[in-house]
């Protein structure tokens, strides 16, 4: 489970642009995304790298969280 802090997705536009992403490198991830606190969280076997990249192209700032 990878949590992301992604600050600049403000709005279900942006939510749904993430989780594309997301599903862009895994279409069998599970994604939670909560606009308000901006957390996006990923259940997937891909490395967590490829989602910050993957997050980074779509134009958003993805921070992962430790
Ligand atoms: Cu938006």
């Amino acid at each position: 489970m990878y949590n992301f802090q992604v600050t600049d997705m403000t709005c279900g536009h942006c939510a749904s642009t993430v989780e594309k992403a997301v599903k862009g490198v895994d279409a069998g991830a599970q994604v939670k995304i909560d606009v308000v606190t901006h957390k996006v969280e990923i259940a997937s076997s891909k490395p967590a790298e490829a989602f910050a990249a993957a997050i980074s192209e779509a134009g958003y700032t993805g921070e992962l969280q430790k």
